[in-house]
């Protein structure tokens, strides 16, 4: 099988573990991108040269020149600026189109044929501008954010139930803002669902929804904590890692169910708008898109959140994106 071809755009933090990343699981021989002079090289340089002891023998080119990406198979969008502590993430909003529009001009040149999964925010209105800009197919641009803000809401469960993180299975909807909808009443831990285990180790169930509430709040302000901490940027070891779960599935062909940013044609009622989703990630992309049912408060939740990203694309749109 011929090696795939993955270039990189952005080769700020989270490009770093994401080539990284890469690299140790042989996914593909990577192009990393950025406009900063040096810093893609040098980042490139440095993983390149772990390879002897990582014992990987794939190729690590670090570039600012687009021409490099030509053919490339997959493309990983994290161009953009990061949240600083007191900023949402839709204050990116007009530096972060602007710099994707021209990343978007750059791959439609010289990758139209790629997939694209798309990391930068603020997420919702990212995507959707790319997938404008390119032309490729919606199938074949997807965001990340679902996978991440599951995989935390996950964790938050682990913890409070002092189980294995291995055994829960939790997915967060809608788009990739204070509004993302965790799905309570789908979380389980290997079928059993986390509230009868809450309510167990309560005994009391209204201190059981009182705790699981605070999780579903901890996990719609986990990328702001994380900020808060951090004070000089926001995550990139976790969404690295989400964004290469993606990137296996479709690479692998895994057709994994994962929750990630795709295109709505009528599906949970939506059209026409970037949100999140389960969905099949295969060799073609988004490979189908698995509906559920969704309780009256779910489906209003899902609403909410669907409304936060349509006014933001209409936002972006008045800016003349
Ligand atoms: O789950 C998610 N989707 C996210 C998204 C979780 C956390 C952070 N998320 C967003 O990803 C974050 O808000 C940012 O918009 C992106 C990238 O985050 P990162 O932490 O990697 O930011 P950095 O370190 O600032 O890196 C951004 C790089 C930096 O090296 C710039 O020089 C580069 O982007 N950059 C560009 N590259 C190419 N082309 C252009 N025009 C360009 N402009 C800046």
């Amino acid at each position: 099988m011929a090696r795939k071809k993955i270039a990189l755009i952005g080769g700020g933090q989270i490009g770093g573990v994401l080539t990284q990343l890469i690299a140790q699981r042989q996914l593909g021989d990577v192009v990393l991108f950025d406009i900063v002079e040096d810093l893609p090289q040098g980042k490139a340089l440095d993983i390149a040269e772990a390879s002897r002891v990582d014992g990987f023998d794939i190729s690590v080119k670090g570039t600012n020149s687009y021409k490099d990406i030509e053919g490339a198979d997959l493309v990983i969008v994290t161009a953009g600026l990061p949240r600083k502590p007191g900023m949402s993430r839709d204050d990116l909003l007009t530096t972060n189109a602007q710099i994707m529009k021209s990343v978007a001009e750059n791959v439609k040149n010289y990758a139209p044929n790629s997939i694209a999964i798309i990391i930068s925010n603020p997420l919702d209105a990212m995507v959707t501008l790319f997938q404008k800009v390119t032309g490729i197919s919606h199938h074949k641009v997807i965001g990340q954010a679902g996978v991440l803000d599951s995989s935390r809401f996950a964790t938050f469960i682990a913890w409070e139930l002092g189980v294995s993180v291995k055994d829960i299975n939790a997915m967060v909807l809608g788009g990739h803002g204070d509004t993302m909808v965790p799905l309570v009443r789908y979380a389980n831990v290997n079928g059993i669902p986390a509230m009868e285990l809450l309510e167990r180790k309560y005994g009391d169930k209204t201190k059981a929804v009182e705790v699981m509430k605070a999780m579903v709040e901890r996990t719609k302000m986990a990328g702001g904590e994380v900020v808060k901490l951090l004070k000089t940027g926001s995550a990139f070891y976790s969404p690295a890692s989400s964004a290469i779960a993606m990137a296996e599935s479709i690479i692998y062909d895994e057709k994994r169910v994962l929750p990630v940013c795709a295109y709505l044609q009528g599906e949970f009622g939506i059209n026409g708008y970037y949100v999140g989703v389960p969905a099949v990630l295969g060799e073609n992309g988004i490979e189908n898109i698995l509906e559920l049912t969704l309780d009256q408060e779910e489906q209003a939740a899902l609403d909410n959140s669907v409304n936060a990203v349509r006014s933001l694309v209409a936002d972006m749109v008045r800016l003349g994106f």
